[in-house]
């Protein structure tokens, strides 16, 4: 029996063994929680979340891209202001064909922020695809019990007189996405989605008053133009 006690000094160890490992379980849940594993790129057709994977993922862009068909997948080297790499970030590159975007359901589970790209020459006749989007991320039940920053990201700026503004095309997307929450609500709700995210139903729908932080910004993916991108994801690490 004396052989099997333990000594206090034994004991205090065995204790700090115990807590230590609890402690790190629950950061290492909260952590996978709040971060997630992935950045997605999605967005309407066209848009250019090909392109701008990848120049996130080799600093160039790879010349023309063909509408894709699944997703890409790569590690994106985050850098700072003063350019100098402080990290890195899985980023998955997904297909804007509505047919095969069921897998943004499953991705949007772990992700740890979204980047919306919209062709800003071409908002008007994609603004009901990328609200769509943004509802289905936004509303995602996995999504709506978190803070899960998005980023706008209004590509194509270089074509300068075709190009609408930053504010032009978040009020566009925002319009949308009101009216699109009016006809779901009008209809009887969405099983499944939770609708509440997207704020109180008697009131417009401001995408600054969500609990997803929203930010928008300038980029041209074609050449090389993506550090609000970077900033972004900065952010994350
Ligand atoms: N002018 C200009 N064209 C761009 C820019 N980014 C992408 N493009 C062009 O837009 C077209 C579509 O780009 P993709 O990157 O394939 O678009 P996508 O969003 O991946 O499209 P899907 O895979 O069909 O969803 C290509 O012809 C690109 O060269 C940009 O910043 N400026
Ligand atoms: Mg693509």
């Amino acid at each position: 029996m004396d052989e099997l006690s333990l000594s206090q000094p034994q004991v205090q160890v065995a204790l700090a063994v115990v807590i230590g490992t609890i402690l790190l379980l629950i950061l290492k849940l909260f952590s996978g929680r709040k971060r997630g594993s992935a950045v997605l790129l999605v967005g309407p057709c066209n848009g250019g979340k090909t392109t701008l994977f990848y120049c996130l993922k080799d600093g160039a862009t790879h010349g023309a891209t063909v509408a894709s068909m699944q997703e890409n997948e790569g590690w994106c080297q985050v850098r700072n202001d003063k350019d100098r790499i402080v990290g890195s970030v899985r980023v998955l590159d997904l297909p804007g064909h509505p047919r095969l975007r069921s897998k943004l359901e499953q991705f949007l589970k772990d992700a740890s922020a979204v980047v919306l790209v919209i062709d800003s020459a071409d908002i008007t006749p994609n603004k009901t695809e990328a609200a769509e989007d943004l509802f289905e991320v936004l509303t995602h039940p996995a999504v709506a019990r978190r803070r899960l920053p998005v980023l706008l990201a209004c590509n194509k700026a270089d074509l300068e007189t075709q190009a609408h503004s930053v504010d032009f095309c978040r009020r566009t997307i925002e319009k949308q996405l009101d009216a699109m929450r009016k006809t779901r609500l009008a209809l009887g709700g969405d099983p499944g989605r939770a609708i509440s995210a997207l704020g109180k139903p008697d009131k417009p729908l401001s995408l600054a008053a969500l609990r997803s932080p929203i930010t928008s910004a300038s980029i041209s993916a074609e050449k090389g133009d993506v550090s609000e991108v970077m900033r972004f994801l900065a952010k994350l690490l």
